[in-house]
């Protein structure tokens, strides 16, 4: 069965001050609704420090496993449009790379697909480095593997540096 892994953040409160936990909350259940895919499991949440350092305010992060649903198959620069289009009905403005943010949804991977071009890049090429990705992954998807490293989340995890994060 085919998971495709989103990876949810947040570190700008959204319109009427929504805080971005709310926001993440309620873009997990717009994933739900998503056509094909139904949520499986949610990961912990995480509060985390910007990656690179930058001053601006910690994130919240999560990943979601999406199942996609029997007989059903996926394009991935669909969902992204699709994850596009809730980032925007949560406010977010694109201006320069890494600015903080209200909602930020990546796919994360889908199965064990391998995908070099065009965007997304699958699986995320910087997943890899990131715990506030591999270890929110590494609740949802103790078995993926990294279809390119050969390696668990969990195990990509141990072999990075220490990273500011925690559980809210
Ligand atoms: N997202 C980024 C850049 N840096 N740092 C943290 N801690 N969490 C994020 O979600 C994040 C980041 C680009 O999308
Ligand atoms: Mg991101
Ligand atoms: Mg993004």
């Amino acid at each position: 069965m085919t998971m495709a892994l989103i990876g949810v953040g947040a570190n700008m409160p959204g319109a009427d001050g929504r805080s971005p936990l709310e926001t993440c909350r309620q873009a997990v259940a717009r994933l739900d609704s998503l056509p094909g895919l139904r949520v499986a499991a949610v990961s912990r949440w995480f509060l985390t420090a910007p990656v690179p350092p930058s001053g601006q305010p910690d994130y919240v992060n999560a990943v979601a496993a999406l199942r996609v649903e029997t007989g059903g198959a996926i394009d991935p620069a669909e969902l992204l449009a699709r994850l596009l289009r809730i980032e925007a009905a949560f406010g977010r403005q694109r201006s320069v790379p890494n600015a903080p943010r209200t909602l930020d949804l990546d796919i994360i991977a889908i199965g064990g697909l391998v995908r070099g071009a065009p965007d997304p890049i699958l699986p995320h090429p910087r997943a890899h480095q990131r715990a506030f990705v591999l270890a929110p992954l590494a609740d949802v998807a103790p078995d993926w593997v990294h279809p390119v490293l050969g390696r668990t989340a969990a195990e990509l995890l141990a072999g990075l540096p220490a990273q500011q994060i925690r559980t809210l």
